[in-house]
């Protein structure tokens, strides 16, 4: 059985990349440069259409988007490392918080970006629409931040997969400039995990 992970530091790749190294399995990494349009060559767009990272081909299969690749290790290796919750009522908790992040917080936040950041012309923001978003991250957060409460993982009674995937989401959203102190119990649980050796080991610049 092989794994090759194409990733690119700081990018959607990185909370893959963590669940990988959280579940110290064999991997093989390719570091694909973005500025450079690597993703756009054939030889990528042949793997994953999409031409984006992450991706990653489990013995010459491809697979694309994050979730899906998280689910998907999540299945084969976290369960019986203890990092992923059986088949059941708190698996599809796992899915709904993994599906929440990427399609509901993930939707505010890139709408918020598209009409604040720097990397988009400023003749293409829209004052209003950055503003509705910017609410919407919010709301979206409190709705993370409420369902911490009382606990220190936001699915069964240790830490998974699903939360390695929420906090390097979460940690981003925090540099997009989202102050997290609004949010005590989110900030407490992003904290604590951004502390943890895989998430340093894939956070720096030499990942
Ligand atoms: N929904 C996708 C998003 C992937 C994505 O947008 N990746 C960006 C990096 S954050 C990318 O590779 N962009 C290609 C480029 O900038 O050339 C996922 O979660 O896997």
């Amino acid at each position: 059985m092989s794994l090759t992970f194409y990733y690119s530091p700081f990018s959607s790749a990185s909370t893959v990349h963590a669940v990988l190294e959280e579940l110290g399995i064999p991997y093989e990494k390719v570091r694909i440069d973005l500025q450079k349009g690597e993703t756009k060559k054939p030889e990528f767009l042949a793997l994953n259409p999409n031409g984006v990272v992450p991706l990653l081909v489990q013995d010459g299969a491809p697979i694309f988007e994050s979730v899906a690749i998280i689910l998907h290790l999540g299945e084969s290796y976290g369960e019986k490392k203890g990092l992923f919750p059986a088949a059941g009522l708190e698996r599809a908790k796992a899915f709904q918080w993994l599906v929440w992040c990427n399609v509901t917080l993930g939707e505010a936040l890139s709408r918020h970006q598209r009409n604040t950041s720097e990397r988009i012309p400023k003749e293409q923001h829209n004052a209003k629409a950055a503003e509705i978003a910017k609410a919407d991250v919010e709301a979206r957060l409190s709705i993370l931040d409420q369902a911490l409460t009382g606990k220190n993982f936001i699915v069964g009674s240790s830490f998974s997969l699903v939360d390695s995937h929420l906090v390097g989401w979460a940690h981003y959203v925090e540099m997009c400039g989202f102050a997290l102190a609004k949010y005590p119990t989110l900030q407490a649980y992003v904290k604590a995990g951004i502390a943890r050796p895989a998430y340093v080991k894939v956070m720096k610049p030499d990942a």
